[in-house]
């Protein structure tokens, strides 16, 4: 059966519901339960990982038996598994709900399914209504389980011949203040911000996002990652947020450990030694390249070893995009994926 106008009209309202839940390791979803005669009986959304689904949400407002015939329109498949709660297609099916319209299909192996188990209960299903802003809402949580990580950003700023700092150490700085700001703005976009120790000892950044002085409404959380110790004085401890502290260097590890964290959106900012470890490990979705017109000379390489040995190796980006910023040149670019994949 078609959609029909109110139904319609009810995803809208579900997806700006979905919008008050939290991004974390769960999705926002939103939901609305529609009389036969397609008046609003009530709404719900998930407000986080360990409290009711969206659907759920929805049915407890309403006295037993009141959604008997009723039509539930979800921003995503009911789920169909017992997780830290009960599967909703169960809930729905329980509740007598007679007709399901969602936006987009569970990309969960143990929770999708809820559409099958609704039509073999009888349930009338469609999908697919508003698919387009579902997907928008939710994009960086898709990507995580296509993943099966956080999307990983590796920043770093260079001289025109490739270095990273002066043959002394010192890098403040490379680049001007244009690129410097659209940091700062890239920086405000990600849940996390990662360093390793021996940056934090050179650099002592704050890993703040800032407009000039002032602090970005929304911080990335600071992640140092390395054996040595961080300083009791060193900046990254007055950040807004505690810092996290990882002493291991199994990148996999600590990705794994953040987005347990639900964060989805992670920006590596270096030192060389870090960034080229992510590099390494086949564990960057996207690099910004900030090129300065300067020349540094000496040793102190934007990236070491990143397991290239022979032009064969070499790992080629896609260019999405080059942003002039001033004087200097960002380059925006990902991995090109081998070829036949
Ligand atoms: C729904 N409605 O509102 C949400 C769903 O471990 P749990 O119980 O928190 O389940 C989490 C999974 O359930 C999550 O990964 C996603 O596949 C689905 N989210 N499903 O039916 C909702 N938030
Ligand atoms: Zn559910």
């Amino acid at each position: 059966m078609a959609v029909t106008e109110a139904e319609r009209d009810a995803m809208s309202r579900a997806l700006a519901l979905a919008a008050h839940g939290p991004r974390g390791v769960n999705p926002q979803v939103g939901a609305v339960i529609l009389s036969p005669a397609g008046e609003v009986l009530s709404e719900g959304w998930h407000r986080g990982a360990g409290t009711p689904h969206a659907e759920v949400d929805a049915l407890s407002r309403l006295a037993p038996g009141a959604a008997a015939g009723a039509t539930a329109v979800v921003t995503l498949e009911p789920c169909n598994h017992t997780g830290r709660t009960g599967p909703c297609a169960l809930a729905l099916i329980e509740a007598g709900v007679a007709r399901v319209v969602y936006a987009l299909d569970d990309p969960g192996v143990v929770s999708g399914g809820g559409a099958e188990r609704l039509r073999a209960a009888g349930v009338s299903v469609e999908s697919g209504e508003q698919a387009d802003a579902a997907e928008g809402l939710i994009a960086a949580w898709l990507e995580v389980q296509r993943l099966g990580r956080p999307h990983v950003t590796v920043k770093w700023a260079q001289s025109l011949d490739g270095r990273a700092a002066a043959p002394d150490g010192t890098s403040q700085w490379i680049t001007g203040p244009a690129a410097r700001a659209d940091v700062h703005r890239r920086r405000a976009g990600a849940d996390a911000i990662v360093v390793g120790t021996g940056t934090v000892l050179a650099d002592d950044p704050a890993l703040t996002a800032r407009d000039g002085d002032a602090l970005l409404p929304h911080q990335p959380v600071p992640v140092v990652v390395g054996a040595r110790e961080t300083p009791a004085e060193a900046a990254v401890r007055r950040h807004p947020h505690a810092p996290l502290f990882f002493p291991s260097r199994d990148l996999p590890a600590v990705l794994a450990d953040l987005r347990d964290r639900g964060m989805q959106r992670v920006f590596v900012e270096g030192g060389p030694t870090l960034a080229s470890a992510f590099l390494a490990a086949g564990l960057v979705d996207e690099v910004l390249a900030y090129l300065a017109p300067v020349l540094l000379g000496g040793d102190r390489l934007a990236l070491t070893d990143i397991g290239v040995g022979t032009i064969t190796d070499a790992r080629r980006l896609t260019i999405d995009e080059w942003i002039p910023l001033g004087p200097d040149l960002l380059a925006v670019a990902r991995p090109t994926p081998p070829e036949g994949s």
